[in-house]
């Protein structure tokens, strides 16, 4: 059965509304690459479709050498248990992505430790064979990766992770090739696309689904806006007395200082709103202005025991707090929310 070279999907000619549709079995890409590609327009909506029970049957099935791409900001939701399960035994590299994103003043030698720490703990049982860091604007990825590849005598290659973690922009990169359809749209690739190279196969995969990821209900335009586009600019606050933070119509973040040296920064995409309230002021704020986070009332509590810390929101950012003692998060959706070490 003929695949689409942009997604994987197998063409079909039957059903326009569905995965695959092609006009004639001739055509290399299905229509809704061809309209993603061509207008930026996502025509079938892959969320709801791609369950992940299959795509890690699917990917458990597939012989070769695990390359798990992880988006830097999201690597505390990536490595689970699930996948520490599915790949079990297996020989893996991981590949941390979009280093571009992270700001300019970062310590990557810290974040670099923080994360292989990340991995050794993580993924106990599986067999790592490298940690490399990747950005889209990094023209010497593909010979780092090459040159990390010749050293193992290893044919075959499976790209895998989470939705957006730019799986299929790597893909591209090491084919030397724009094959793959790449879309900040979560689930652009819904079938394993198979490209070889000299006597190397590459595979690229659909991405895996995190439910408690802020993309994974947000509607179009929200994804374009939530997605972080460049290097982050924290946006930093003082704050002497109980404060509220709202995030576009997404989240809202209400924080009691310690003391009077308490302060907030927000790491998350530059064009989203920030707008501050005192916290009594919040509600009123919430049911006149913010009617998606107004028809929610999903909130969760933190009690913060240490003098620092860093909340990381599943596909939004992080908020780095410091001299807090409670935080409260009302948010459109159940969104994944972890704390860990300070890295910023
Ligand atoms: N800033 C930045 N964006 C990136 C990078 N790599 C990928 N992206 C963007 O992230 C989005 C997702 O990239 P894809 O390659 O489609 O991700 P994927 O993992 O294949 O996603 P699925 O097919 O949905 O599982 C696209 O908008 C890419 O342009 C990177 O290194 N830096
Ligand atoms: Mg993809």
């Amino acid at each position: 059965m003929k695949k689409c070279v942009g997604c994987g999907a197998t063409l079909q000619t039957e059903d326009k509304t569905k995965i695959g549709y092609v006009r004639s079995l001739e055509m290399d890409l299905c229509e809704r690459c061809f309209r993603l590609k061509n207008y930026g327009d996502l025509t079938i909506d892959m969320r709801n479709d791609l369950k992940e029970d299959d795509v890690f049957a699917i990917l458990e099935n597939e012989d070769g050498v695990i390359v798990m791409v992880v988006d830097i900001l999201n690597a505390e939701f990536a490595f689970n248990e699930r996948i520490k399960k599915a790949f079990k035994g297996r020989k893996m590299i991981v590949i941390f992505n979009k280093l571009d994103i992270l700001p300019s003043n970062t310590n990557i030698d810290r974040y670099e430790k923080y994360l292989t720490n990340l991995v050794k703990e993580r993924l106990k049982g599986i067999d790592i064979l490298a940690i490399l860091l990747a950005h889209k604007f990094d023209n010497g990825f593909k010979d780092l990766f090459f040159d990390t590849i010749r050293e193992l005598n290893e044919k075959r290659f499976i790209f895998i992770g989470y939705f957006n973690a730019g799986k299929s922009t790597i893909f591209n990169r090491l084919i030397d090739k724009d094959l793959a359809l790449t879309s900040y749209y979560p689930s652009t690739t819904v079938g394993l696309n198979e490209v070889k190279i000299d006597d190397i196969t590459f595979i690229d995969s659909p991405g895996l689904i995190y439910e408690d990821n802020i993309l994974f209900t947000l509607d179009k335009e929200d994804i374009k806006k939530v997605t972080v586009k460049k290097a982050i600019k924290p946006k930093v606050y003082q704050l002497y007395s109980e404060q509220a933070y709202i995030i576009d119509d997404l989240i809202a973040i209400s924080l009691t200082p310690k003391d009077n040296k308490a302060s907030v920064a927000f790491y998350i995409d530059q064009g989203l709103d920030i707008h501050r309230t005192k916290k009594e002021n919040l509600d009123v704020f919430i049911r006149e202005h913010r009617p998606k986070l107004n028809a929610t009332d999903i909130v969760k509590h933190y009690t913060i025991d240490v003098a620092k810390t860093e909340l990381i929101i599943n596909g939004l950012g992080v908020i780095s707090i410091k001299n807090i003692k409670e935080v409260r998060i009302k948010m459109i959706s159940d969104i994944n929310i972890i704390e860990r070490e300070c890295v910023f």
